[in-house]
């Protein structure tokens, strides 16, 4: 049996300027195939790290000759992509089974199966047990309804089977596979942030979220759980990139970390290893985690964090209250405080466009960002992403205007609120880009920051011109 997992040719998501993530999707899932499944032959082709486009894409199937195709979107704007992915292989040979999954499939299992006729099976929610009995059972048809946990074509009707329980314990997982990159792995970066030379790896130290924000997926794909790797595990897959494949920057894909205790033992962890100082790593966190656990920062950062991205999401306390975020501005301020006083690059995310959103409340968000003053802001336009309560309410509602796909990306206008029509709040993102690295001000203090990341990013910017590529999206 041959399994080739795709990565499509994805466009980058320009606002966070050159980077090149590896696939962790599907690495890990061929990494708990190869361990799972006896006489399987896997290779994962991402087509970014080794620039083949569409047309190379179908001479690789042809050549590799799978059994089975299976590509991942990770985001909903990427939709497209695995759709034609699979066509392509369905056209190499139309006995190819082939598989998509990951958070958007899940949520849109019975549409995506109605609209894409080059899909056979959707794998839903966790996909590490789910695809390996799919890869033991692929040669039988007539088993697949026992198979928990897909959604899939079946005698002309599309079925959907019981959900799969969640594999208890993550540590049990085999390490990302690497290994399946190993030839290019190299290459993944993120330029803009931590420059070239600093090979970049995703690990996972989560998954899903305690929390349950209204706009959020996160929540709702891992059935409200929150499962923790240990911070022993973190820390020996960390090294196992740092010792094997010379990674230097490490991006947790955590939603949210969750400081105190377990960021503590990971901190402490990292530095007995003795390679803190050759490392930097990313995290994503609450603003109020940051504050609770402020005593934890110092020796986060020794260990090498030194960039966090903090969930600030709106000034207006009913705002956060509508999105259940259940943080304050107060907090947020307090959370870029410290984040900068310890030297660690606070990058924050700003959401627009909420249905009761108007020209002033944008323009006091922007007032608040500038005040806030974090080091690299990031302004988003709330979007309806499948399988998140925003989307039922929108849909109930009939307030999304746009069904394209490929414009779920948080940049382009889905909603219009009740006073501002969707060109309007497209606008009022690129007013909010121009208020904060616009200001003269702000620039040179990046471009001359004590951080190094912050001069990095500051520096990148001016020669890119970034927000010229915001005024001229179509
Ligand atoms: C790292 C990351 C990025 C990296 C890119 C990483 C990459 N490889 O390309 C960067 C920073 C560049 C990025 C950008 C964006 N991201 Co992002 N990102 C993540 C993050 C933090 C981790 C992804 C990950 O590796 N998870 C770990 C793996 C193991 O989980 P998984 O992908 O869900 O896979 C499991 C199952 O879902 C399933 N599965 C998944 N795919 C497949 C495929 C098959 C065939 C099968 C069988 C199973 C399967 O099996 C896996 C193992 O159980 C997630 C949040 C999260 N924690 O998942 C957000 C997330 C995926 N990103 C999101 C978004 C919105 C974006 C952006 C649009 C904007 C933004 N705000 O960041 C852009 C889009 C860029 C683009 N054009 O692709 C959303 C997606 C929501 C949605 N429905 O669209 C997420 C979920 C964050 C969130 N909570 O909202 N992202
Ligand atoms: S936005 Fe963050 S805190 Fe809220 S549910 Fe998603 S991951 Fe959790």
């Amino acid at each position: 049996m041959r399994v080739l997992f795709v990565e499509p040719p994805k466009d980058i998501w320009f606002v966070m300027g050159e980077y090149l993530p590896p696939p962790f999707g599907i690495i890990q899932l061929a990494a708990y195939l190869e361990r799972e499944v006896k006489n399987v032959e896997i290779e994962v082709l991402d087509c970014n790290a080794q620039q083949i486009y569409w047309n190379g894409m179908e001479k690789r199937i042809e050549s590799f000759n799978p059994d089975i195709v299976a590509s991942s979107a990770l985001a909903t704007c990427n939709t497209y992509l695995v759709a034609r992915t699979l066509e392509t292989a369905k056209r190499v040979n139309p006995d190819i089974l082939t598989i998509a999954g990951g958070q958007h499939f899940t949520a849109t299992a019975q549409e995506s199966l109605e609209t894409y006729p080059e899909i056979d099976v959707i794998v839903r929610g966790e996909g590490e047990q789910t695809t390996a009995e799919l890869v033991k059972k692929a040669g039988r048809k007539s088993s697949f309804p026992q198979i928990k946990g897909i959604s899939f074509r079946y005698d002309g009707k599309i079925l959907h089977n019981p959900p799969r329980p969640l594999i208890e314990n993550l540590d049990n997982l085999p390490y990302p596979g690497y290994h399946f990159v190993k030839d290019i792995v190299h290459k993944y970066h993120f330029a803009a942030m931590t420059g070239r030379n600093a090979s970049y790896a995703l690990i996972e130290g989560s998954r899903g979220c305690p929390h349950n924000c209204t706009f959020c997926s996160q929540w709702k794909h891992w059935q409200q759980t929150w499962r923790v790797k240990t911070s022993q595990r973190i820390a020996d897959e960390i090294e196992f990139c740092y010792q094997n494949y010379g990674s230097r920057f490490i991006w947790l894909t955590d939603d949210n970390f969750g400081f105190g205790k377990r960021a503590s033992e990971l901190a402490d962890e990292i530095i007995q290893r003795g390679f803190a100082e050759d490392l930097m790593w990313f995290t994503q966190a609450r603003c109020d985690d940051v504050v609770k656990y402020k005593d934890v920062l110092p020796k986060m950062r020794k260990a090498g964090l030194r960039w966090v991205l903090l969930g600030v999401e709106n000034p207006n306390q009913s705002t956060l209250e509508t999105f259940r975020k259940k943080i304050t501005p107060n907090q947020a301020k307090e959370a870029v405080k410290l984040s900068k006083k310890n030297d660690i690059f606070a990058q924050t995310m700003l959401i627009i466009g909420e249905r009761k959103d108007t020209a002033k409340s944008i323009a006091e968000l922007r007032e608040f960002v500038n005040d806030l003053d974090p080091d690299f802001a990031i302004f988003a336009i709330l979007t309806p992403f499948p399988g998140t309560e925003l989307f039922e309410e929108a849909k109930r509602n009939g307030w999304i205007e746009d069904l394209n796909w490929s414009h779920y990306d948080m940049v382009h206008a889905i909603m219009p609120t009740e006073t501002l029509s969707l060109k309007e709040v497209q606008e009022e993102l690129y007013n909010c880009y121009r208020g904060f690295y616009g200001s003269l001000m702000r620039r040179m203090q990046g471009l001359f920051s004590g951080n190094e990341m912050k001069r990095r990013i500051y520096w990148y910017m001016a020669f890119r011109g970034i927000l010229r590529q915001f005024r001229t999206l179509a």
